[in-house]
């Protein structure tokens, strides 16, 4: 088989791409190692940055978004009891975020991609990139017991944090920064109305917890738990005492218990591959950097890598330029890093350091005090939430 694009993964990053491209009129082929079921029962993010809900359209994929998505134009900071709503519309001159969840988003790129008919083959094993930096790239796979392989122009890595293509650079020519942080989410899904209307990171010395969405009938709730800690040590009626303990009052009063959909604990850690290029191979999405979703920016950053690349990627096919894909990297690094940093800080200053002492939780609480008694400090926030330009 031959494709102009070969893309190796079909979650956010994959789908997007193939889908921009589709539509500019080159062909791409996705190959993904798990079956569709399997990809959409991952529940992930919850909050589209604007940047990402213009892609979509730009897809062909924002119908449904636009009818069940929840524009929000705030959220809630609440510290030791204490809460504090940074509203993003005035701060940003209008600008917003909808909350819809990314296995919607990824059902909605599976439909699309499925109605053009371009080809993506799941439960594809060993999958494995050759000759990117030659003259020959392509990509070989195992399905139903035979090996095949795929001749293209270019390979693009969306195969998340631990995929085969960043695993595929020799050592020397890539650097990797990472930080790991000493505890989890534990995510919890029901079928229960949000305690809120909207989001609320509350910060508390029990550990950090967030009361997110997805709908108006659906919540999506995280608590900070130990790293030794088990999904199956946390019964539903622990985890909701326990979140409950972490909001403001008047918040946990509104807490509606009902059975978990879905719950599980995830790892934090900030990450970021340099460069995001090796020869005919490209890097989009968590197969080049992580974020701790306490920025609500993992989603995000992936479709703002993706903008670079397809862009760069059709100015190629159309105008025979290299330029776009030539400054891809540093152009998407350059978003990539600020998403971090405010990762990083929303992280550092939202969770319980325990064996950070007491000076760094005084610091936690002077930034909460900066951010409630300053429009410049609060601003900053409202405008890396709602997302960077492109
Ligand atoms: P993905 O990991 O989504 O997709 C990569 C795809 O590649 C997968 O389908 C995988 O099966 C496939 N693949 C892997 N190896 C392969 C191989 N060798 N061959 C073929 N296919 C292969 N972000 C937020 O903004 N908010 C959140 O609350 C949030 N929560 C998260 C919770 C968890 C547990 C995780 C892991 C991530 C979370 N994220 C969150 C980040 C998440 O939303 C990612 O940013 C998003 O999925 C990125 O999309 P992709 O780059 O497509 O990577
Ligand atoms: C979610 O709804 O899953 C969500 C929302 C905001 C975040 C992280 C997760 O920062």
């Amino acid at each position: 088989m031959r494709t102009q694009v070969c893309i190796i993964g079909a979650g956010p990053s994959g789908l997007l791409l193939g889908q921009l491209l589709a539509k500019a009129g080159i062909d791409a082929v996705i190959l993904e190692a798990r079956s569709a079921d399997y990809v959409l029962s991952r529940i992930r993010a919850g909050v589209l940055e604007t940047g990402l809900v213009e892609l979509l359209e730009r897809a062909g994929c924002s119908d449904r978004l636009k009818k069940e998505g929840l524009v929000h134009h705030g959220f809630c900071l609440a510290f030791d009891g204490r809460a504090q709503r940074i509203n993003l519309s005035d701060l940003t001159g209008g600008r917003s975020v909808v909350v819809y969840g990314q296995t919607e988003v990824t059902r909605d790129l599976m439909d699309a991609r499925a109605a053009i008919g371009t080809v993506t083959i799941y439960e594809a094993e060993d999958v494995t990139p050759h000759d990117f930096d030659g003259s020959r790239p392509r990509v070989s796979y195992r399905k139903d017991g035979i090996t095949h392989e795929i001749e293209c122009d270019f390979i693009a890595g969306c195969d998340g944090f631990h995929g085969v293509s960043r695993r595929s650079v020799a050592g020397a020519a890539i650097a990797q920064f990472e930080r790991a942080y000493p505890f989890g989410w534990l995510g919890l899904l029901a079928d229960v109305p949000p305690a809120s209307e909207e989001l609320i990171y509350a910060h508390h010395e029990r550990g950090f917890a967030l009361a997110s969405m997805r709908s108006t009938t659906r919540s999506r709730y995280y608590i900070q738990v130990p790293l030794t800690n088990r999904v199956e040590d946390w019964s539903d009626d622990r985890f909701f005492d326990e979140f409950r303990r972490r909001l403001p009052e008047d918040v946990a009063e509104r807490v509606v218990t009902g059975p978990s959909l879905e719950k599980s604990i995830a790892p934090l850690r900030s990450f970021v591959a340099e460069p995001l290029r090796f020869g005919k191979l490209f890097l989009a999405g968590d197969a080049a950097h992580i974020v701790p979703p306490t920025g609500a920016k993992g989603l995000n950053l992936a479709a703002s890598d993706v903008h670079y690349l397809s862009s760069g990627l059709i100015e190629y096919y159309r105008e025979g330029s290299a330029g776009g894909i030539d400054n891809y990297s540093s152009r998407a690094l350059a978003r990539i890093w600020k998403a971090e940093r405010f990762s990083w800080w929303m992280t550092s200053m939202l969770h319980q350091f325990h064996e950070a002492g007491d000076f760094a939780a005084r610091m936690q609480l002077a930034e909460f005090d900066y951010i409630t008694s300053s429009t410049a400090a609060a601003t900053t926030i409202a405008e890396n939430y709602v997302g960077l330009p492109f």
